[in-house]
């Protein structure tokens, strides 16, 4: 089978990662700094299915005081971390309520259905892919035996393919309060949690504190090359770790990446502002250029999507257009282009992919 997909999308010729590529396809392309490969060659490690990866267990016990939980799993993925928390919080045959847009709903191969059992019911937020109480309300399942049963809501944030929106945290304390009270649990994928908090000027603590799990991502923006992180409950920790040793993602001696994951943790928050002014940055400039559509004003976070319809160039002609200028972006819909701004990503980096904008 061969698929239609942008250049930029495309396994990369190792070659081709010359320095002179501006890769702004997303944030997972960032490479861990010196700092994190020096402390994953000096790390301690154990057998981490046993428990006993010292690395391991201080990032597991950093990631829950940081997030204010009980407890926290190290998971390879952000897409296994989601999975395993939509196993741990549902049943065979459940609904799933999520953001039409969500990455749970789009880019996860239906995992929820072929592995998890479950039906996604996804709901098209109204504004920037951030749902209200009064938008999930109607998609909940009443409680008759021969209809499917809703058991999870689960919300993005930022919300990515929306464009890095964020969501107010009384929204989603709000949407929290009222599932709880019908006995359903909230689920947060935060793959850029740290970039909501820092566009919100608020602890993570604060934007998860009534979310009954949260899966957030230690590669992306904060630079880890590989992992994901799971916090909630000790009980909801102990029956994920079953669900993880079940899906192959029970690690050995995963403390060589762990130590890399720690810096990413510690550190990378601290920086994450410079890539949210890259992005406004960006975003202002395509406003400018005759044939690209963007509201400047929308963009929060790193990730500025654009419209490309009135260049006469769908979204992969356009990346495919750019491409050879060593300008790299993704597209995410038929004229929609996604850039993403990220620790190595330069502010002359992104005067270069505007003056590269403006030749197509
Ligand atoms: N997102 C990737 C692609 O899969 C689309 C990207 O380039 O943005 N949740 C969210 C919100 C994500 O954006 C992603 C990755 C994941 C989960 C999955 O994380 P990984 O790639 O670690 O499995």
């Amino acid at each position: 089978m061969t698929y239609t997909v942008a250049k930029g999308n495309q396994l990369s010729d190792p070659d081709q990662l010359a320095d002179n590529v501006v890769d702004l396809r997303s944030d997972t392309v960032t490479r861990p700094t010196e700092e994190m490969r020096g402390a994953m060659a000096a790390a301690a490690v154990g057998d981490d299915v046993y428990g006993e990866d010292p690395t391991v267990n201080l990032l597991q016990k950093r990631s829950a005081e940081i997030f204010a939980k009980e407890a926290a799993l190290f998971v390879p993925s952000g897409c296994m971390g989601n999975l395993i928390s939509i196993k741990v919080w549902t049943q065979m045959g459940n609904e799933v309520i999520c953001e039409d847009r969500s990455h749970v709903n789009l880019y996860e191969l239906a995992s929820m259905s072929a592995i998890a059992g479950c039906s996604p019911r996804p709901v098209r937020a109204a504004q920037n892919g951030l749902l209200t109480w009064e938008e999930i309300q109607p998609s909940i399942r009443p409680k008759i035996y021969y209809d499917s049963q809703t058991a999870l809501i689960c919300l993005e944030n930022s919300s990515n393919m929306a464009g890095g929106t964020v969501y107010p945290t009384a929204r989603v304390h709000e949407i929290c309060d009222q599932a709880h009270a019908l006995g359903l649990n909230v689920h947060l994928d935060g793959a850029r949690i740290f970039n909501a908090a820092v566009a919100l000027n608020e602890p993570v603590s604060r934007l998860v504190q009534k979310c009954d799990s949260v899966m957030f991502c230690l590669s992306k923006g904060l630079g880890a090359p590989v992992g994901s992180m799971i916090v909630g409950s000790r009980d909801f920790i102990e029956r994920a770790r079953v669900y993880r040793k079940m899906l192959g993602g029970g690690m050995r001696q995963v403390g060589v990446i762990a130590a890399a994951g720690l810096i990413a943790l510690e550190k990378s928050p601290a920086r994450l502002h410079e890539d949210h002014e890259n992005a406004k940055y960006l975003a202002h400039a395509i406003a400018h250029i005759p044939g690209l559509k963007i509201d400047p004003a929308s963009v929060q976070t790193n990730i500025v999507i654009f419209d490309c319809q009135s260049t006469g160039k769908n979204a992969v002609e356009f990346c495919d257009a750019l491409h050879p200028k060593g300008i790299w972006a993704q597209d995410t819909a038929l004229y929609s282009v996604r850039m993403v701004t990220h620790c190595n990503v330069s502010r002359p980096d992104i005067d270069r992919a505007i003056s590269e904008l403006k030749t197509l």
